[in-house]
Formats: structure tokens, sequence, C-alpha cells
């Protein structure tokens, strides 16, 4: 008996996981007590960017949108850790405000305009890695021209 009992836990706590990175949906019907902490989700992506000043921009686009907790892009690793309440947004519209701040997240490219209304120096390339693990730093283009002179 009690072996089915930890079956269904752990089929409940896989069930859970792997609906995080995706939108939820079914994740709803179970849990009703918690339903305040169960409303927030964590969502980790990958977004290009160079900089500080990059860093703020993409944060405040992520910060406009109702319902987020945190957002905290990782200029080493090109990595957007955003905690929200997914009853209020959801992971397409977190992407899409970064798209239109001018940054490339790993579903929505950027337009063209919002590309070139970024500072000079914030005009990351477009192939840059994204969602790096933070390990693999060496793989760096040399010819990178870091614009100051
Ligand atoms: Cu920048």
């Amino acid at each position: 008996m009690k072996k089915v009992i930890l079956s269904v836990a752990v089929i409940a706590a896989l069930g859970l996981t792997s609906c995080k990175n995706e939108t939820k949906k079914e994740t709803e019907s179970s849990t009703t007590e918690m339903s305040k902490e169960m409303a927030m989700t964590d969502l980790s992506f990958g977004v290009r960017g160079n900089c500080g000043m990059c860093k703020s921009t993409i944060e405040k686009a992520v910060n406009s949108l109702d319902g987020i907790a945190s957002a905290n892009w990782d200029v080493d690793k090109k990595k957007i850790d955003v905690s929200f309440d997914y009853t209020k947004t959801d992971a397409m519209a977190i992407h899409k405000a970064i798209a239109a701040s001018g940054y490339d997240t790993e579903k929505v490219a950027v337009s063209e305009e919002a590309y070139n209304a970024l500072p000079g120096c914030c005009q990351y390339d477009h192939e840059m890695m994204m969602n790096q693990s933070g390990e693999m730093k060496s793989e760096n283009h040399s010819h990178h021209d870091h614009s100051k002179v």
C-alpha cells in the first residue's frame, strides 16, 4: 500500500516539474489549499544581450507585466530567471515583452526595428549562444569588437 502512495507521489512530482517550463493548464486540478503559492511558477530561458544596460532593459520589460515576482537576467549565461503568477501572465507574454524591448529569446526573435532602437553597445550578436551553463565560456568569438575604441 505504501508503495502505491509513494509512486503516486512520484508521478505527481514528475507531473509538476514537467509542467513548469510549459504553460500550466493541468496543474490547477489537484492542489487547492496552497493556491496562493501554487500560482507562482519559475521559468528560465535564454535571452541574448551584452551588458548591464541590456540587463536593466530586459528586466524592466519583464517587470512591466502583471504578476511578475522577480526577474533576473544573467549577463554571462545569457539567461533569465523569472518568477511569476501564472494566473496573471504566461511564458509567451514574457518572451514577447523581452523581444519587444529589443532582445532575442529562445522562442521569440526580436523585430529589426526594436533591435535597431537599442544603443550601439547593446546591439548584440544574433549568433550569440544563449542559455549557457556558464562553464563553456571559452568558445569566444575572438573578433568580437567592443566598439568602445
Ligand atoms: Cu547592453
